[in-house]
């Protein structure tokens, strides 16, 4: 039996710098994520949406730092929310501005943890998001959760405790292309593999990917994927507040999750940073409908792929 698509709606919108993030959850329901999902054959649970646990007086030295115990209160909801959820289906976070990866990477981190297996992240982003409390300017905490996931310093005290980290060797980043300079600087240093658009022009998406599938399938691996809105080239993708220019193609970006399908290693997925209030009559929420479905299994024409699953090492 194919494990079920557990839904939820995160209309999380105080870690972006702009409004409107908060219906993207409708946006996807009214755009026919169901609908896709259960003409591929799933079994779709939509859950309704998460409710933030209530957010606790906080603050921290950095003034510059927006909307803390809401997106600590949200954290804590989502990940308690991906650690149930993934015992028993393949659960989709319907964002909300990314901040909600902190509790989904988190919450699911555990659950691996609880099977004895490796995590994985495939993030599709412009942004690295790597930011901590103590290095954000913006004070956007969108900008923060995979320093967060990956445990580094600064967040305890603030922030759920993050009982297991995300390995940065793990990790891989793609589409990168708007980089701050404390976030250079630690990506340097941490073992994240980081493909940014110059990468993707000289070697192609097919290879890149290829090769970080075949990292998680060696040793058995689950593998949970992260969707920004803005990893897509603002020309196809207008609905998100942070577009920067030169992203992925309507193409690149199917390949990737046609190729993420096949390896059937993905376990989880977030759809982040839809902003219905910048799009345009619809089309970047169908576009990332679209694209859901191709990860989920949607194709053109049947053919024998690559195959990634793992296969033990005869004794
Ligand atoms: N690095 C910038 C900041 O911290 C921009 C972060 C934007 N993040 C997202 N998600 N939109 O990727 O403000
Ligand atoms: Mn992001
Ligand atoms: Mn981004
Ligand atoms: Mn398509």
């Amino acid at each position: 039996m194919q494990k079920p698509c557990i839904l939820f709606g995160v209309p999380v919108q105080d870690g972006a710098g702009r409004m409107g993030c908060d219906m993207g959850p409708s946006a996807f329901r009214t755009a026919g994520l169901i609908t896709e999902l259960s003409g591929l054959g799933y079994n779709v649970e939509d859950r309704g949406n998460i409710v933030p646990t209530p957010p606790r007086e906080l603050s921290h030295p950095n003034s510059a730092i927006r909307a803390l115990p809401e997106i600590v209160a949200w954290t804590e909801a989502i990940a308690e929310a991906a650690y149930r959820a993934s015992g028993e289906g393949i659960p989709i976070f319907m964002g909300g501005d990314h901040s909600l990866s902190a509790g989904s990477m988190t919450g699911l981190a555990r659950r691996a943890a609880t099977e004895g297996r490796e995590f994985f992240v495939l993030w599709l982003d412009s942004h690295p998001d790597f930011h901590t409390l103590e290095t954000t300017t913006s004070g956007n905490l969108h900008g923060v959760p995979m320093a967060y996931a990956t445990g580094r310093d600064g967040f305890s005290g603030y922030f759920p405790n993050v009982d297991v980290p995300v390995k940065p060797e793990n990790v891989c980043m793609m589409g990168i292309r708007s980089v701050d300079p404390a976030e250079r600087t630690a990506l340097a240093t941490t073992g994240v593999t980081v493909h940014d658009m110059r990468s993707i022009d000289e070697n192609g998406v097919g290879p890149l990917l290829d090769g970080f599938l075949k990292r998680v399938a060696a040793v058995d691996g689950i593998l949970h994927v992260s969707l920004d809105v803005d990893f897509l080239d603002p020309g196809i993708a207008p609905g998100v507040g942070t577009s920067v220019p030169g992203g992925a193609t309507f193409r690149e970006a199917h390949l990737i999750m046609e190729m993420l399908h096949d390896s059937g290693l993905v376990r989880s997925l977030d759809l982040v940073e839809l902003n219905p209030f910048l799009d345009e009559r619809g089309r970047t929420a169908l576009l990332m409908v679209d694209l859901a479905s191709s990860l989920m299994g949607r194709r053109v024409l049947d053919r024998p792929t690559q195959s990634y699953r793992h296969t033990p090492k005869a004794p």
